[in-house]
């Protein structure tokens, strides 16, 4: 991917001033091995509906690793890339979003996940006796963020001080559990420098599941939406990872956290390489506030639905549609 001039380019929106939003922020860092770790993730869920995690005991090997196979893949031929695509909606993605129109400046690689064992989507590329080493660093990162993920919601259930501790993490470890996991890649855009501008890599969006957790190389792109609309850069971390209130979690916990609208600008100079695991729960699991967390005579804000139908709703949305807006009362 590095012709500019084609027609999909011309779908992709610009951003008109690169200093769009502020870039100073004070994005909130969640400190794994200190006391009170819990209460500032809920602080963080609730205001921001995102954070960072440090000390969180994931070898910075495990994602160097992985982040080098997906380099070694992202620098084949694009007809070699594209024996494990088009996205139907797993697979090797180029430009081209979800399955309504949505388009970016980036490349992707997406995983169904399932829990028990641990497996993942087969592709073209992963069957060749060459992806070993892909597999194998892919595998043991699978298993760490899946650690990480369960350690994180029971934290959150501690700060809200809701019994059963894995009343959230329980939803997401589950042998259904709906798992997915994607690789971008955003190519470096030179043009852009002279022009001004960005380009969207990847348009703004809530994630539809309960927590993402990402890890992404230095360089920078990422963008949170704060309450009042403003957009923030996130600076950039290799050795931490950042994550995301999802829809689900802001539904399990009426409005409570925040689930954060957030997107991607191409960088002008360097390409970025992002990771992120999406922790979604079975199917089948009714997704609603945790009668735990409703206050007296508290109403859901939310009507009834299943994480099966709010998938199905969300693959007929466009990516910057408000999702959970059809299920509001
Ligand atoms: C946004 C979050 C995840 O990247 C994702 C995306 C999915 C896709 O790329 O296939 C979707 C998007 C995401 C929400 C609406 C639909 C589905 C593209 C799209 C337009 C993998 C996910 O789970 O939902």
């Amino acid at each position: 991917m590095v012709v500019l001039a084609d027609e999909v380019l011309d779908q992709i929106p610009l951003i008109r001033s690169p200093k769009h939003g502020s870039n100073v922020s004070d994005i909130p860092v969640v400190d794994l091995s200190m006391p009170g770790s819990a209460e500032a993730l809920v602080g963080a869920c609730e205001e921001l509906g995102f954070f960072k995690v440090v000390n969180h005991g994931v070898p910075v090997e495990l994602a160097q690793r992985l982040e080098a196979e997906a380099i070694k893949f992202f620098a084949l031929p694009q007809l070699d890339k594209e024996k494990s695509g088009p996205p139907n909606p797993f697979g090797y993605g180029n430009k081209t979003i979800g399955p309504n129109g949505d388009v970016g400046w980036v490349e992707y690689l997406l995983f169904a996940i399932t829990s028990a064992p641990l497996s993942y989507t087969s592709m073209s590329f992963l069957e060749e006796p060459s992806a070993c080493s892909f597999r194998s660093a892919l595998k043991e990162y699978l298993l760490a963020m899946r650690k990480l993920a369960s350690d994180l919601l029971r934290l959150m259930a501690e700060g809200l001080k809701i019994e059963p501790r894995d009343a959230f993490s329980r939803l997401v470890m589950g042998e259904q559990s709906d798992g997915i996991f994607r690789l971008n890649h955003y190519p470096k855009c030179p043009i852009l420098e002279k022009l001004n501008c960005s380009l969207t890599g990847f348009g703004e969006h809530t994630d539809p599941q309960i927590i993402s957790v990402l890890r992404s190389n230095s360089s920078t792109g990422l963008q949170i939406s704060l309450k009042d609309g403003s957009w923030v850069a996130v600076p950039p971390d290799q050795e931490s990872f950042f994550i995301n209130v999802g829809d689900a979690l802001q539904v399990l916990t009426n409005g409570r956290f925040r689930s954060v609208r957030h997107r991607v600008l191409a960088n002008g100079l360097k390409s970025r390489v992002s990771m992120i695991h999406f922790f979604g729960p079975s199917p089948a699991e009714r997704i609603a506030p945790l009668p735990q967390l409703m206050g007296e005579g508290e109403q859901s804000k939310y009507r009834e639905f299943t994480w099966g139908e709010y998938k199905k709703a969300s693959y007929k949305s466009r990516l910057s549609d408000d999702r959970l807006g059809q299920f509001e009362k």
